[in-house]
């Protein structure tokens, strides 16, 4: 894995990881495409409602709820893809994640904006873990207090990206729009919360 370091900001980047692990990114797509509930649920950003611009699915051990933007997440369960998926990131990075935010960008204008995943309930000292799959798509960081220069990786289909702590206390991301992209992309975070 390429190695992304800056100050308070640690990231792994595999590329095409999840061919090299014997999948085909694809068919997985596909068929979460079409196994999970997707919702475009409500969300309150500056005491303002609107829809999310891109589908989501939460998707974790039971007790494991997640609330952000003043919403908080149905749990569905975990399918055999991604319990599968679950298995291969506890044997190569010694993690059991125990939840998962499935989001899916539907073309280039779907997307999402500037945040870090720092919400009370995710243990901080894990990391968070992103597969991509479907079209590329550049993910944005920017330093919560400057510093360092912004800049962005390109995730394309397969890529695992690793964001280890302490990279959401003094960094954010975001997926910005893209007007050429035409096809969707999916995006699974993996995340370890802690049970109320
Ligand atoms: O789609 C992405 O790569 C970003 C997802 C993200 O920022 C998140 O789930 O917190």
């Amino acid at each position: 894995m390429i190695r992304i370091e800056r100050s308070g900001l640690q990231l792994r980047h595999g590329v095409a990881w999840l061919q090299q692990q014997g999948f085909q990114p694809p068919q997985l797509r596909q068929a979460l495409g079409q196994s999970l509930a997707w919702e475009q649920p409500l969300v309150t950003v500056y005491g303002k409602q609107h829809r999310t611009p891109r589908l989501t699915c939460w998707v974790a051990d039971p007790g494991c709820t997640y609330r952000y933007s003043g919403l908080q997440q149905v749990i569905h369960p975990w399918t055999a893809e991604l319990e599968t998926l679950r298995q291969l990131l506890l044997d190569q990075l010694g993690v059991r994640f125990n939840s998962l935010l499935l989001n899916r960008y539907r073309d280039g204008a779907d997307r999402m904006g500037w945040h870090a995943d720092d919400e009370p309930e995710l243990d901080d000292q894990a990391p968070i873990v992103s597969l991509s799959l479907g079209a590329a798509r550049d993910l944005r960081f920017r330093p919560r207090r400057g510093g360092d220069a912004p800049f962005a990786i390109h995730l394309a289909d397969g890529d695992l990206l690793v964001m280890d702590p302490p990279s959401q206390r003094h960094w954010q991301h975001a997926l910005p729009p893209r007007a050429r992209v035409q096809h969707e992309r999916i995006n699974l975070t993996f995340r370890v919360i802690r049970p109320a």
